[in-house]
């Protein structure tokens, strides 16, 4: 494992920088999408495609669009925009679980791709938006307006069937919707899904075959995982009747600012093609008050996600909490106390950074430094938190976490997540988004650096 610089060389060391992230992104293209890893992750990933095009879109603009396109011709007759969208030529067993443990097909409507029955935190407008405004001009101002009705979709699936509480929020119904799989947040609900780690004795894990078995879920969560799609599935992954009997059930911070800012780009989308605005800008401010309403808790200052089984918010201070920040309505107040949660000994976000924003508090003792997002650094949710730190008056810290994030990449090269210590590499070695992001990250004008 290699440490990681905290401060990179000069310009030569970014252009060699440039040129591994457009080559990561190159090798892992794939005719009209890109794979976030050819070994881990060998298929479509929603998420990951929103990110990738905002990378994309630096170098390779007519790309950054398919990607988007492609994903969202897999949307479901509902709106739904689904995880994970199987490419037919792969062979059967490159990713567990598969499109046979999914039998998309048999549910209804369903796209005539195979696909998983979830969803992932919605940032594909804010991909959309940045997308254009990267490369404007008439194909994307014509790609833009193609999409703008699949993106009004896809929010108005997770608005109408996903509010299971009448109070405005999205409930995820599967670790794997918040993105953050195996995050400490997620511990209290999946304790309650019935499940025994034997059962994975049936099944061959794909992911343990290409990644270190001590960096990624347990064999335990995975049984879980298992049996919340099998609920789902069961039911044709109908979301009616979700709220009597379903296994996992959370309102999660950063999936709800996600779908808050969404509406709020939706509206710029809407004003530059001609549509109406106002009910984006209506939708975005009462989701922003949803989310304070719902998940903020002024004891601890920070959000926390709602587990609708208990109708409790759950303790664990992830960095799902800082989420938030990139609502650009969020009340002051709620700002600031997120500020010093980032700056706590917790997340460690200053100036100079000492060492990578990690995925969980770091002083709890669940703090687990290798695992997933039980603890290591991932860019994207760098990227997220360090919009919100401009968005709302704090370029120096903004200006700390880009160099953090950059300097990551110098040290160990678009790996999947960072070791939240040393900086060193984990999971796939080269990994769409963090190609994609730090490309984002280079091209913007560092932020005056005031010492
Ligand atoms: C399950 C593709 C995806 C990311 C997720 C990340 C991981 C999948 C897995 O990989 O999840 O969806 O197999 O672990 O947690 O955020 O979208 O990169």
């Amino acid at each position: 494992m290699t440490a990681a610089p905290t401060r990179t060389g000069g310009p030569a060391d970014l252009a060699g920088l440039r040129r591994l992230a457009v080559a990561t992104l190159d090798t892992n293209w794939e005719y009209d999408h890109t794979v976030p890893s050819r070994t881990l992750y060998p298929h479509q990933w929603s998420w990951d495609s929103a990110f990738i095009a905002i990378g994309l879109a630096h170098v390779r603009p007519e790309r950054a669009w398919r990607e988007l396109t492609s994903l969202f011709r897999a949307q479901w007759a509902d709106g739904r925009v689904p995880h994970i969208v199987f490419n037919p030529a792969m062979r059967v067993g490159a990713y567990f679980p598969g499109p046979e443990l999914w039998a998309s097909a048999s549910a209804e409507g369903a796209p005539a791709a195979d696909t998983s029955g979830l969803v992932q935190p919605p940032v594909h407008a804010l991909a959309a938006w940045l997308a254009y405004r990267r490369a404007p001009g008439p194909a994307g101002l014509e790609a833009l307006r193609r999409l703008y009705p699949a993106l009004v979709a896809q929010q108005r699936y997770l608005a109408d069937r996903r509010d299971l509480t009448g109070n405005g929020l999205v409930c995820i119904v599967h670790p794997w919707e918040s993105g953050l799989d195996n995050s400490p947040a997620w511990d209290a609900p999946m304790a309650a899904v019935p499940a025994e780690a034997a059962v994975m004795r049936a099944y061959r894990r794909h992911d343990t075959a290409h990644a270190d078995a001590a960096h990624r879920p347990t064999d335990l969560d995975y049984a879980r995982y298992l049996a919340i799609v099998a609920s789902y599935r069961e039911r044709g992954y109908s979301d009616r009747g979700l709220a009597d009997g379903h296994p996992f059930l959370v309102e999660c911070p950063l999936f709800n600012a996600a779908f808050g800012l969404a509406e709020h780009v939706l509206a710029r989308i809407a004003a530059l093609i001609g549509a109406d605005p106002g009910p984006h800008r209506a939708s975005a401010a009462r989701i922003t008050e949803a989310v304070g309403r719902r998940l903020y808790d002024p004891a601890t200052g920070t959000f926390s996600p709602r587990d609708l089984r208990t109708d409790r918010l759950i303790p664990a201070r992830t960095v799902l909490g800082l989420a938030p920040l990139i609502l650009p309505d969020l009340p002051t107040r709620q700002v600031d106390a997120l500020v010093v949660e980032a700056r706590s000994a917790r997340f460690g976000v200053a100036r100079r950074m000492e060492r990578p924003l990690p995925s969980h508090d770091r002083t709890a003792p669940d703090f687990e430094p290798l695992r997933y997002w039980r603890g290591p650094s991932w860019l994207n949710v760098g990227w997220l938190v360090r919009r919100g730190l401009l968005a709302h008056g704090h370029p120096e810290l903004a200006a700390g976490l880009r160099q953090s994030m950059i300097g990551l990449v110098a040290g160990a090269g678009c790996h999947e997540y960072f070791h939240p210590d040393t900086g060193g590499g984990l999971g796939s070695p080269a990994f769409g988004w963090t190609a994609a992001l730090l490309l984002d990250l280079l091209a913007e004008e560092p932020e005056p650096d005031r010492g």
